[in-house]
């Protein structure tokens, strides 16, 4: 039996689907004009009036937005609302300390808490289940996006969010979670630690968990599907467009239906920027057709996937996109938290540091580990053992505040990383998923 949130809109025909997404096209376009200076500039640019949009089929008349333009107009410069109307912003990491910061209205967050409600009811979760919630909560839109499409389901919340693995294990066990929420690795964490203390997961009443915010593999399915006893669904969403609910896996487990009443979806062409047919794997861009404070126009998400409106098994119509096949970028995600290079660089060269680095991303026993080797200068390779490790220290700490995470750093010999006559290779990614 097939559990829908909202039936009418997850089985609807395809035209009545693309007349909404062209009303919503058409009054959005309107509001970016009006209310937002950045994109009525970017539209009088290319001779534009909002008069031209009349259908979805002109989207492609519209031009690109991407993260740089939201980091030139930090913090709230492209939103569309004013202050009195917003009820809550979240922020993603930037690449020199400069954060992502997305906005809501009560609306935004009732369509976004509708769209994770959609996937919640995918993986089966009903009034009356205990959803356990280990994703972060704070400015990360992981913990709270799920929060809430508990509460809209009318399910129960438990907003334990991440890490403390003994005390997820101890709820997990004595409030009897029906439904985990939290990153694919820390899935795979939790089941490690829960056999590790002698827990049989076949005796928990866990019986699905919702995973995302990271790319993960069919086998790490398999296996978390295994270790929890569960069945594992994914979800994605990128704060930008919503957080996470913008699409979701249904129990056919091939792909994920796209909330696209909401969030327009278009595959394009990285260097050409031609939209690709279904099946073409190529950049997923979207379009917030139905949000006010921050309604982005063809946003790069510079994540690889692929369309698909092949009829789905689980009844429903929305378009499906395949599983992110990697970025487009040089973006890594961190135990969940996006980290860029450049801000790594940022930290190192602000404390006076040799420009010659490398980061070294493994994964051990499921959980990421980052290494950055920094080359000392000759001077202080020369201190003595305790200045060393001060230093180290103290480029761990900097590394902390600014991206949000711990990193492991190694300074090594003048000269000894190596050199690369092209491109410097600065990120080694031995995860292998
Ligand atoms: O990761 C939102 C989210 C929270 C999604 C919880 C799912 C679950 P950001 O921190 O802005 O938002 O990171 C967005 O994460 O562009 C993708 O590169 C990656 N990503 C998110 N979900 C998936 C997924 C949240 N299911 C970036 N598979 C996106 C692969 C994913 N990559």
């Amino acid at each position: 039996m097939q559990n829908y949130f909202t039936p009418d809109i997850e089985t609807a025909s395809r035209d009545y689907l693309t007349a909404i997404q062209s009303a919503r096209l058409i009054k959005m376009v309107e509001n970016c004009y009006k209310h937002v200076p950045f994109y009525k500039q970017k539209f009088d640019e290319i001779g534009l009036l909002p008069g031209d949009i009349k259908s979805i089929a002109d989207i492609t008349k519209l031009p690109f937005t991407i993260k740089q333009d939201l980091r030139d107009n930090y913090p709230f410069g492209l939103f569309a609302v004013p202050k009195e109307k917003l009820v809550r912003v979240h922020a993603s990491s930037g690449t020199t300390g400069k954060q992502t910061v997305v906005g809501y209205t009560k609306h935004d967050i009732s369509i976004w808490s509708e769209s994770a409600a959609r996937a919640l009811a995918a993986a089966g979760a009903t009034q009356g289940d205990y959803i356990h919630i280990s994703y972060g909560y704070g400015l990360f839109t992981g913990g709270l996006g799920l929060h809430y499409a508990a509460e809209k389901l009318g399910a129960t919340a438990i907003p334990v969010s991440s890490g403390n693995t003994n005390r997820q294990m101890q709820i997990l066990q004595d409030f009897g979670s029906d439904i985990i929420c939290c990153t694919p690795s820390y899935a795979m964490y939790i089941g490690e630690s829960l056999k590790a203390a002698g827990i049989d997961s076949a005796k928990l009443p866990l019986r699905a968990g919702i995973f995302g915010a990271e790319a993960w593999s069919e086998n790490m399915r398999k296996e978390i599907e295994k270790s929890l006893n569960i069945k594992a669904y994914d979800i994605y969403g990128l704060s930008e467009i919503a957080g996470p609910g913008v699409a979701f896996e249904c129990s056919e487990q091939k792909g994920m239906h796209i909330n696209e009443d909401y969030f327009y979806p278009e595959i394009i062409d990285p260097d050409t920027l031609e939209v690709l047919p279904d099946g073409v794997f190529g950049e997923l861009v979207f379009t917030c057709i139905g949000k006010e404070a921050l309604p982005l126009v063809r946003y790069r998400t510079h994540d690889i996937s692929a369309l698909t409106h092949e009829k789905c098994g689980c009844g429903r119509t929305l378009v499906k996109m395949l599983k992110p096949k990697g970025r487009c970028d040089d973006m890594l995600i961190i135990r969940g938290v996006n980290v860029f290079p450049s801000q790594i660089e940022h930290v190192i060269l602000s404390l006076g540091m040799e420009p010659n680095y490398q980061i070294v991303v493994d994964r051990k026993n499921n959980l990421d580990v980052m290494t950055v080797k920094i080359e000392m200068s000759d001077a202080l390779f020369s201190d003595s053992v305790r200045v060393i490790e001060e230093q180290e220290k103290r480029i761990k700490d900097a590394m902390h505040a600014t991206l949000g995470i711990s990193a492991i750093i190694k300074l090594v010999e003048p000269r000894s990383l190596p050199r690369s006559e092209g491109k410097a290779v600065r990120v080694i990614d031995n995860r292998h998923i």
